[in-house]
């Protein structure tokens, strides 16, 4: 199973692939368990100042593998929420929690944990001929992996509302302009602009994207009082910090900052 998802870390970018094309990437146990692994050692590893998330051939994921949740008349059901619990969440909350840029390439069809999987990202581009589908209501279920935390945050009850009622794919352009994703680019170009993008981030100043994070993180359950109070102290933070006093030393001499990540 090690070959479902496959990695590569360079320039202190790590790139992650879902890599079972035959099925769309479909998830599976062993996939979900490895994902959270490698979530959890890039957290902490400081040659890893970048995240880019991305699927293999024509899909970017397509969910729970359904195949695993066939059960026979009279056999027990799944226990989902033992998934979701162990395996899924953990996933979505090491991708908003890990103090690190993530970038999501949506390079085909995203559908169900799938595409909610690609909106815990922090930037996510996408194909402009993938599509994200809502599809959990279709076989009675609900979106998870954070789909009812971030559509309705990120589009509106109404619109939350249609995807996930009636589980209709939504093109890119569309998820573009909604404001589901930040951008949708022509699938020739996914790949070149996602890894110019990603590397950038991974050659910035990550001290400063993980409390640029920790505020936009903040921000949905926060008041404005609370938010300033938390800005006051992560702006206190970034101004001790090496990055920005490099950023404030290079944009005076007119030369490119050359950050450290800290
Ligand atoms: O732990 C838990 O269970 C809880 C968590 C639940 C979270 C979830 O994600 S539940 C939702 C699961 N996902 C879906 O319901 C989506 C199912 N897939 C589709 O609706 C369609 O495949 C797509 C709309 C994504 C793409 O359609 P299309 O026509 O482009 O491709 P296709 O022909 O349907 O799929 C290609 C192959 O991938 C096909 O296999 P085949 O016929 O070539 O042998 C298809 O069966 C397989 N595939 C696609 N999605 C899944 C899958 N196999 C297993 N599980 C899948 N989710």
């Amino acid at each position: 199973m090690a070959d479902s998802i496959l990695t590569d870390c360079d320039g202190g970018l790590l790139s992650i692939t879902l890599n079972r094309p035959d099925r769309l990437n479909a998830l599976t146990t062993p996939m979900l368990e490895s994902l959270n692994e490698i979530l959890a050692a890039a957290a902490s590893d400081d040659q890893v100042r970048a995240v880019l998330l991305t699927g293999a051939g024509r899909g970017f994921c397509a969910g729970q593998d359904l195949n695993d949740r066939s059960v026979a008349p009279g056999a027990d059901r799944p226990d989902l929420g033992e998934s979701l619990e162990n395996r899924y969440n953990p996933v979505v909350r090491a991708m908003r929690a890990t103090p690190k840029p993530v970038v999501v390439a949506v390079n085909g069809v995203a559908a169900g944990a799938g595409a909610n999987l690609a909106l815990a990202g922090d930037l996510v581009y996408a194909a402009r001929s993938a599509r994200f589908i809502q599809s959990f209501a279709r076989i009675g279920l609900i979106p998870d992996s954070g789909g009812t935390y971030f559509l309705p945050r990120l589009v509106g009850t109404a619109r939350a509302f249609g995807l996930a009622l009636l589980g209709e794919p939504l093109p890119a352009e569309d998820a573009a302009r909604w404001g589901l994703i930040w951008e949708a680019v022509d699938d020739d170009e996914l790949v070149t602009v996602t890894t110019s993008v990603a590397r950038g981030l991974a050659a910035g100043p990550t001290s400063g994207f993980a409390r640029i994070k920790q505020a936009m993180n903040a921000s949905g359950d926060n008041d404005l009082d609370a938010q300033l109070d938390l800005e006051r102290d992560l702006q206190r933070a970034g101004g001790l910090s090496d990055d920005y006093a490099e950023g404030v030393a290079a944009f005076l001499a007119k030369r490119s900052p050359e950050y450290k990540g800290r």
